[in-house]
């Protein structure tokens, strides 16, 4: 039978790669937003390629969470990528909205659907975690502020989990890219697409492909295999602050 792959925010950027890309290689997928026409859109063209089965929630809705996730059958391996940063303000000017946003989705929504998702891996003694944290979870830089503390947080309950996990056989994994092209920084600034741009320019980014290909390698080593924390830069990035533009 087929491995099942639970993916959290596959209505675009990396998730949707990696459905796009998992599809291809024999998994059975669970496809989750909150968009609803993506997500069927998503699942319409998949479909021809493997199971796909789609559930629309925000992981920030503690009780949907648990709900939704109850009745979703074994899951292999969960892919817990659903998040964003929202503004790069320094904390004396921050809006209070996107701090909660940011530790509601990145960290809370993230151990929502990891406690729903777990006990049934445990009582199995097999699954595969993959948590999709960031290089703001290993450095700060200015602004990042909220956004890095959410994702260090993804790195510390990274590495409890393993530790809690590995003698039920379970892998517990996280990826933590640099600059990856996506409607991340659109989402950053709300919208505003020319300065989300220029991110982005001036230097080869990531593509949510390369973080798709990453996801790949991971879950398929042999199961002795653990690949327990993977930074992944650009190559003209060195550090969240370093990054080699042409032309400045
Ligand atoms: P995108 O904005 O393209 O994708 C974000 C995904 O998260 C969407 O599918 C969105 O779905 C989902 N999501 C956001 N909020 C919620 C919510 N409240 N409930 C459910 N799903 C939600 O960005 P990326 O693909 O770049 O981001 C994916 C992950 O990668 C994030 O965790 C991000 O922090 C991380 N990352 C990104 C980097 C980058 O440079 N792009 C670098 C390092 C890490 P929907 O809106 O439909 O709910
Ligand atoms: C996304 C990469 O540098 O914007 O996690 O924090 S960065």
């Amino acid at each position: 039978m087929s491995k099942s792959v639970l993916i959290t925010g596959a209505t675009s950027g990396i998730g949707k790669a990696a459905a796009e890309l998992l599809a291809t290689q024999g998994y059975s997928l669970i496809l989750c937003g909150r968009r609803e026409e993506r997500l069927e859109e998503l699942a319409k063209a998949l479909s021809q390629l493997t199971q796909v089965k789609t559930l629309v929630f925000d992981v920030r809705d503690r009780e949907h969470v648990f709900n939704i996730l109850k009745d979703v059958g074994p899951i292999d391996v969960l892919i817990n990528n659903a998040g964003n940063a929202h503004g790069l303000s320094p904390l004396h000017e921050g809006d209070v909205d996107d701090w909660e946003a940011m530790m509601d989705i990145n960290v809370k929504g993230l151990l929502y659907v990891t406690k729903a998702i777990t006990p049934g891996m445990v009582a199995r003694k097999s699954g595969h975690i993959v948590n999709i944290g960031s290089i703001a979870g290993k450095e700060a830089y200015p602004g990042g502020n909220v956004y890095c503390a959410s994702k260090h947080a993804v790195d510390a309950i990274n590495n409890s989990l393993r530790m809690e996990l590995h003698t039920y056989g379970i892998r517990v994994s996280a990826i933590n890219p640099g600059l990856v092209e996506t409607e991340f920084s659109e989402v950053r600034f709300k919208g505003d697409a020319d300065r989300a741009k220029k991110v982005y320019q001036g230097f080869d980014p990531l593509t949510a492909q390369d973080i798709a290909e990453t996801i790949a390698f991971v879950i398929s080593r042999p199961a002795h295999v653990n690949l327990s924390d993977i930074i992944i830069f650009p190559t003209a990035q060195a550090a969240s602050t370093m990054v080699h533009k042409e032309n400045g």
